[in-house]
């Protein structure tokens, strides 16, 4: 069912080239923009009821009413599943352990004597988190964008999780609770596109963020490309992937189990294997029928997307060209699974996140290992990183010169004006110094 792609006995091409051979998801963002363009509009003039309207339509439930109900909240919490509670506080803990670690110090740079730069990380006002809720619900997305969010020192957080048919318009109850869980307070039943032009433009029951952030599915994604600019975004998402670097030394239970383990998302998914090893291509391949007939989301997810051409087993003559492919497919999700895994895991240079030897599925990374699950996407790894603190904050430089270190560097500022044509930019530092160029 999962195609092969031969790439032994040849020498591999370079760069785009060798990305052009590997499988990948078709998302076309730029087609979703004429279907949300009018969504987002009708939200900038009529916001709220446009929001609700839109929800009715699109996600076939009117939400009884956009901003969810502080008492809502809570109960969600006092209903939740003790043991998903557990589960959620530990990712919790654990995200937090590695997420406050990233958290920037503000740094001055003595440029010379008088002459400071310092570097102040400020933290974003307010942003908006959009968490999905379509064919899935994930909780562990909440976590996975308020800690970094919280980490960071971001006063206004808040949520949007699409309306859903069985919980009376409200979002699903277990996103609910780990908002609450989180001290998350502020709560939309809004999804897809309405909810990022809400976020965007703000309406009457929620003030306009600076940035969205959070997976999503195509109209999502294109909303945020449509209001990038106006507000900032994380990324644009896709399709979940996963890459596998595996060698003859890796178990094929734990090859397939992982592949179907990201194909399990979305018939869009992608499942990578890339392979020296003839033997774990067959051995895995055999290894798939009997955990996909054992598992669920058969037929509507993981089937398609192993079967779908963004799925393949690669083969390679070496672990070495497979670090060219992965490197080149810029996996959201790589796994590697050979030999000395730490030491090939160090040379990766392009990949959302990487996953070190038998023990270290990307399941783990989904919830509890402490790392962000919201990756790159579509190859974007190769430039783009995960959520992180990072996202979150801006670097601020604040120049502070006195009047000697000024007059140090001055000449230098004028010919650069003068280079550019720019001669005002050059007035403006002789102005300090009775409109002539200090003497050096
Ligand atoms: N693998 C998904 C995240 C997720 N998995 C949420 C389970 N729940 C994208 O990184
Ligand atoms: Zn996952």
């Amino acid at each position: 069912m999962i195609s092969r792609i031969d790439l032994r006995g040849t020498a591999l091409p370079r760069g785009g080239d060798l990305r052009d051979l590997l499988p990948r998801a078709e998302f076309d963002v730029e087609a979703a923009l004429e279907t949300v363009r009018p969504i987002c509009e009708d939200v900038r003039h009529r916001g709220s009821a446009a929001v609700i309207d839109w929800g009715e339509k699109l996600d076939g439930v009117r939400p009884a009413a956009l901003r969810v109900p502080a008492a809502a909240l809570t109960a969600a919490l006092e209903e939740l599943d003790p043991a998903v509670r557990a589960a959620l506080e530990e990712s919790v803990r654990r995200a937090r352990l590695v997420h406050r670690e990233q958290r920037r110090t503000t740094h001055t740079t003595q440029v010379v004597p008088g002459g400071t730069v310092t570097e102040k990380w400020v933290p974003v006002g307010r942003v908006g988190l959009y968490v999905p809720g379509g064919r899935s619900v994930y909780p562990s997305s909440v976590v996975m964008n308020v800690v970094p969010a919280q980490e960071a020192g971001v006063e206004g957080v808040a949520v949007s999780s699409p309306p859903q048919k069985d919980f009376g318009g409200l979002p699903h109850p277990t996103i609910l609770a780990a908002c609450a869980l989180l001290g998350v307070d502020e709560v939309y039943a809004a999804g897809g596109s309405q909810a990022v032009a809400m976020f965007a433009y703000g309406t009457e029951e929620c003030l306009p963020v600076d940035l969205v952030t959070g997976p999503g599915n195509i109209y999502v994604a294109a909303a945020k490309r449509l209001l990038k600019g106006r507000i900032g975004i994380d990324a644009e998402a896709g399709p979940t992937e996963i890459a596998i670097l595996a060698d003859a030394t890796a178990d094929p239970v734990h090859v397939a189990a992982d592949l179907i383990s990201q194909a399990e998302h979305d018939p869009m998914a992608a499942a990578v294997l890339v392979t020296d090893s003839e033997e774990l291509a067959a051995a895995t391949e055999a290894e798939l029928a009997p955990q996909i007939a054992a598992t669920k989301h058969v037929a509507d997810r993981i089937e398609p997307a192993l079967a779908g051409s963004q799925s393949a087993i690669v083969l390679v003559d070496s672990i070495e060209d497979g670090l060219k492919v992965v490197d080149a497919y810029a996996a959201e999700h790589l796994e590697i699974q050979t030999a000395d895994a730490a030491a090939v895991a160090g040379r990766v240079r392009n990949a959302g996140a990487v996953f070190v030897g038998p023990y270290a599925p990307v399941s783990l990374g989904d919830y509890c290992a402490g790392s962000n699950h919201v990756l790159p996407t579509g190859g974007c790894a190769c430039h783009s990183s995960g959520l992180s603190v990072q996202s979150f904050l801006r670097g601020i430089h604040i120049v502070d010169y006195t009047r000697d270190a000024l007059a140090e560097v001055a000449h230098h500022v004028v010919t650069l004006a003068e280079a550019e044509d720019l001669p005002a930019h050059g007035a403006a530092v002789k102005a300090r110094f009775g409109w002539k160029v200090p003497q050096q």
